[in-house]
């Protein structure tokens, strides 16, 4: 069957394969925006909105942006039976729930983390990000938008920073206005890879889409407009097909960045400590003062930022606490459960 549509959404000889070993009588397609329990499914046939199978029955999964699904029509009707086994999902700690998860996306290949040289950089934000993407499974890539409103200085001094924060990532440094870097944004999302957008509200993560899309597909705000109005422009996740190949998944600013069962990932995006921490005398070491502490001393000798150590330490706490409710939830008498 010819799915040159959906090769360009990704589609390619592993998803044919998951496809076929499922029995269905249904079509494939993937998930471009999720609403209100529906969803907006681009099948080879074009798009179609479909009701999620996971509203009858609260165990299954619920469908997020970017998943592979099987369809099927019934009087017009168009439900999402399936949800093929995601290859990546970008997760964080659910804001309103304490102990949940929240996936963003799913069969992401790269995520393109956006920041802005109109605000302060935060280094712990851009850690908390980079958490998050390698442990989804992708790739992450910094982009630094607005380019136009810093002169050569100020580009190259935060680009130091951004490096020495994360290291070996590689950072694009885009604008719109000039078009600087957007054909390396092209580049990464080629032969039809898929990206998504992470960052704040303001970031220019809309306007590099269509910027990309040479559109205006996706609505963007000034971000020095009365906050009164609510500068969250973009509400929904939404995939988008890049003309020179691709889809990216453009998404609404995140504000909390929650970690979920990060622990690899966490020790990754801080190697430098990770690999100082061999070097401890104690195995156990939590660099809190105990004798002969490795990390400490490179701290000492300046090798690496105390804030960093700090924004590390608090990122193990975090997650050690979600870990610690998890178990007195499980431990907790059927009945008292809260969830
Ligand atoms: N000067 C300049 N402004 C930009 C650029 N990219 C985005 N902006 C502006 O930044 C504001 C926020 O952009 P938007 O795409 O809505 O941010 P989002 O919330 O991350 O989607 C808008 O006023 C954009 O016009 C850029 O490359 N240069
Ligand atoms: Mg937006």
């Amino acid at each position: 069957m010819d799915r040159s549509e959906l090769v360009h959404f990704g589609w390619d000889a592993e998803w044919a394969t998951v496809f076929a070993d499922v029995e269905t009588s249904g079509v494939p397609g993937r998930i471009s925006r999720v609403e209100r329990g529906e969803s907006d499914v681009v099948t080879e046939n074009g798009v179609v909105r479909a009701l999620s199978d996971s509203q009858r029955s609260q165990s299954s999964t619920a469908p997020v942006t970017g998943d592979w699904v099987v369809v099927s029509e019934l009087d017009e009707v168009w439900t999402i039976d399936t949800i093929l086994p995601r290859r990546t999902v970008l997760v964080r700690r659910d804001p309103g729930e304490r102990e949940e998860q929240q996936p963003l996306s799913a069969n992401v290949d790269v995520v393109f983390l956006a920041h802005g040289f109109d605000r302060p950089f935060r280094a712990g934000k851009l850690e908390r990000f980079l958490v998050l993407a390698w442990n989804a499974g992708a790739t992450p890539v910094v982009v630094l938008t607005k380019a136009d409103l810093s002169d050569t200085e100020q580009s190259a001094e935060l680009l130091g920073i951004v490096q020495a924060v994360a290291p070996g990532v590689e950072v694009v440094i885009t604008s719109i206005e000039s078009g600087v870097g957007l054909d390396r944004v092209r580049e990464l999302l080629q032969p039809h890879r898929s990206g998504t957008l992470l960052g704040e509200s303001g970031a220019g993560k809309s306007s590099l889409v269509n910027a990309l899309l040479e559109t205006e597909a996706q609505e963007t705000q000034p971000v020095r407009s009365g906050d009164a109005k609510g500068r969250h422009t973009t509400i929904t996740r939404d995939m988008l097909r890049i003309p020179t190949g691709g889809v990216l998944i453009d998404t609404p600013g995140v504000r909390a960045v929650g970690l979920w069962d990060a622990e690899d990932a966490l020790y990754q995006v801080f190697s430098d400590i990770t690999d100082a921490a061999a070097g401890c005398r104690f195995n156990d070491c939590a660099h809190v003062g105990e004798p002969g502490c490795a990390v400490r001393s490179l701290v000492d000798d300046g090798e690496i930022d105390p804030r960093r150590l700090d924004r590390y330490q608090q990122m193990i706490d975090e997650l050690a606490e979600i870990e610690q409710r998890l178990v007195e939830r499980e431990r907790a008498p059927k009945g008292r459960r809260r969830r």
